[in-house]
């Protein structure tokens, strides 16, 4: 794993911001629930990219060309995106998808890995901005180790070789830690190639 701590400095989180805010108005953000169970997960969900991840009660984790609620093709990747997994990614073809996750004060992420991609020898990329979020990486096994380190807006984080597959998720937000977002709360931003190219 790799750490890039405030690798977009105040003025550049505000340009991803308002980049942010245009694909949330051309795709709102959505509940997502859990497979099986139809349990609601505490963050809101949008993407942007050819591909975006949903998750249902009735058809699980998946990609899909769509919004769930409003049937339209995701926004457009911002260019900074692209430009940012060029820099970090080592990986010969460019992401197809950017789910976007929204944290109120009391949301918080489950530990997970990421496998509904073809390809793990792609990265995960992501981009936090405002309030900080208690980031838990393990192995990639639920036992052993489990380090804490704190997500601030505008920092980077690379899950890439041996790391792609660890468990990791986000314990809870620091409310107030940031003054980015009016609304309060935090975004991360994960940039995944889905397909092999
Ligand atoms: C979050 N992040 O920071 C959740 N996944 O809100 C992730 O789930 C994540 O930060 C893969 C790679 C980097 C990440
Ligand atoms: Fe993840």
């Amino acid at each position: 794993m790799e750490h890039f701590p405030a690798k977009f400095d105040a003025p550049a989180q505000r340009r991803l911001l308002g980049e942010l805010r245009r694909i949330i108005a051309e795709a709102p953000l959505f509940v997502p629930t859990m497979p099986r169970s139809g349990k609601e997960m505490s963050v809101r969900m949008t993407n942007c990219g050819p591909l975006g991840w949903v998750t249902d009660k009735e058809r699980g984790y998946r990609y899909q060309a769509t919004h769930p609620v409003t049937g339209k093709p995701w926004p457009n990747m911002p260019r900074v995106l692209l430009d940012l997994w060029n820099e970090v990614a080592r990986y010969p073809a460019p992401p197809e998808a950017c789910l976007v996750n929204y944290y109120a004060a009391s949301a918080k992420m489950g530990l997970h890995q990421d496998k509904d991609e073809a390809d793990f020898s792609a990265p995960v990329v992501s981009v936090s901005l405002g309030d900080t979020g208690i980031f838990r990486v393990g192995g990639t096994t639920r036992k052993g180790p489990i380090r804490a380190l704190e997500l601030k807006s505008g920092d980077v984080v690379v899950l890439d070789g041996e790391d792609r597959l660890a468990y990791h998720g986000i314990d809870r937000i620091l409310p107030g830690s940031s003054d980015l977002l009016a609304e309060g709360g935090r975004f991360n931003l994960t940039l995944r190639r889905v397909t092999k190219p």
